[in-house]
């Protein structure tokens, strides 16, 4: 935590979110005008966005098996900190509560910085399909066959900025059950089977052949929990694995499909286009699945990971409305920005907000297109270095921070912040530190004399937040 004061001199008294007042608090409020002017943009909802299309291919995809999954779209960003974190089973002092992490509106209330806060409410609607439970306060109409659910949305996290960090990003969550039957113990076994066989089946005639090249199943350190039985540990995670498997297939096919045009009608475009996919699964750890999974594929000589996903413990189901021993279930949440990324070959995050209709018109629904850049830009570098009170340490003053105060000048023409150094000036012992930031638009040329003006607006803030001596 910040040891120094982020000063919030101009903090209102309430705030305006999706037509809901909220009311501040001094302690807690972080969320910031920049940020907030990112709610509401719902890109996942427009088809013929990057983000929007990739999350209408995985929906078909999934719903082109055996399981159905009801998608639910529209939910609000705002939530409380207890479905962000407590009901999720999140410890008091787990390390994304921080507000050097997680936006705050106030104390009770928060910008959800993943979609797994709306997996209770999701749950709840299968159980009362599952148990077709005629108590339940959802209308019989609205039941429907689904046994699953995905949830896409957009997530917020304070980060560094960087071309592949933004503090406003999305996921899709994604969930699975099925019921036991006390007459019968076989029945979810044999349903699961005849799901999983399926799964297999699909997975054969997809073009794109993953390779696993490991497959963590040891439950060792990666604990299963007590209401299951190994057999139904070892086929709901198969059914997991292989329902993600083929969404990546689906997807890396696309892309390999978009390479070879390429290839075809450019004579310059060079790249190795690969035949199958590497991926691995390894060991994760979340709080409220067990055991927990992370799912990495190999491109551009990188291992790039997609997605985290484990078996649903059980506290979060009965919190749900299941009844004891009931079902079992599984969930993932993955990532959609940086798989767009890849796809349409956009270098620099930052562009899926753009306004600009040169960014907009490329993309059509249902198509993966490699983006056209209409232009590149160039970018400056500033540099601000300032000495910290003194007995202050680096350790008291937070990156993320700074890159909010550094956000609140320049918004989007701020490419980049980094922390470039930091030392100690042995004669007094106060600590210097310096950070440079990356100037630049991604539809107009800035000038000199702007960034200029810019600059000594961040230096202004910097001094007058944290009431330190520039260098
Ligand atoms: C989660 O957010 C969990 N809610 C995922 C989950 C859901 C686990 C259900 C189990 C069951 P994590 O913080 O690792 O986990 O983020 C999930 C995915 O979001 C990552 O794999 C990555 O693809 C993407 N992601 C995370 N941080 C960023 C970021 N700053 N920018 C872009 N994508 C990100
Ligand atoms: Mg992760």
């Amino acid at each position: 935590r910040s040891g120094l004061k982020y000063y919030s001199s101009a903090l209102p008294k309430t705030i305006d979110i999706d037509g809901k007042t909220f009311k501040t608090d001094d302690s807690m409020t972080n969320v910031t005008p920049n940020t907030l002017a990112l709610v509401g943009r719902n890109l996942h909802l427009n088809e013929n966005h990057p983000v929007g299309i990739l999350r209408t291919m995985i929906e078909e995809k999934l719903n082109s098996t055996s399981n159905n999954f009801k998608t639910y779209n529209n939910f609000k960003p705002v939530v409380s900190v207890y479905d962000n974190f407590d009901s999720l089973g999140f410890l008091p002092d787990h390390p994304g509560r921080a507000k050097t992490d997680t936006y705050y509106i106030n104390k009770e209330f928060l910008l959800r910085t993943h979609t797994s806060a709306h997996e209770i409410p999701c749950f709840q609607r299968i159980k009362n399909f599952l148990s077709k439970d005629k108590n339940s306060n959802i209308p019989p109409e609205q039941l429907t066959d689904k046994t699953g659910f995905l949830i896409s949305a957009d997530v917020y996290r304070r980060d560094e900025i960087d071309r592949n960090h933004y503090p406003a990003f999305h996921q899709m969550e994604g969930a699975c059950a099925w019921k036991r039957n006390p007459d019968d113990p076989q029945e979810h076994i044999n349903k699961l089977r005849k799901d999983i066989k399926q799964l297999e089946d699909q997975l054969a005639q997809e073009k794109l052949k993953i390779t696993l090249v490991s497959d963590d199943v040891s439950l060792e350190a990666n604990p299963k929990q007590d209401y299951m039985s190994d057999l139904e540990v070892n086929l709901c995670s198969q059914h997991l694995k292989r329902s993600i498997e083929l969404v990546v297939s689906e997807v890396f096919n696309q892309k390999i499909e978009s390479m070879k045009l390429l290839q075809k009608n450019d004579s310059n475009y060079k790249c190795e286009i690969p035949t199958e996919l590497k991926a691995r699964w390894i060991r994760a750890y979340f709080p409220w699945t067990a055991p927990s999974w992370e799912i990495e594929v190999w491109w551009q000589n990188d291992w790039l990971e997609l997605c985290g996903c484990g078996i649903v413990r059980e506290d979060l189901l009965l919190r749900s409305g299941y009844e004891k021993d009931s079902s079992i279930a599984w969930a993932f949440g993955l990532g959609l920005d940086r798989i767009a990324m890849l796809l349409f070959d956009i270098l620099d995050i930052r562009l899926f907000w753009s306004h600009d209709k040169r960014f907009q018109n490329q993309f059509q629904k249902g198509k993966i297109t490699t983006f056209q850049p209409y232009s590149r830009y160039p970018g400056t570098s500033r540099d601000v270095s300032f000495w910290l009170p003194k007995g202050l340490t680096k350790k008291d003053i937070n990156d993320n921070d700074v890159t909010e105060i550094v956000r609140g000048i320049g918004s989007d023409l701020v490419g980049s912040v980094k922390l470039v150094d930091v030392f100690t000036n042995t004669r007094n012992n106060q600590v210097s530190v310096s950070y440079r930031i990356f100037y630049q638009s991604m539809d107009r040329n800035i000038t000199n004399s702007e960034i200029n003006d810019l600059q000594q607006k961040v230096c202004e803030a910097i001094v007058e937040k944290y009431n330190v001596e520039l260098r």
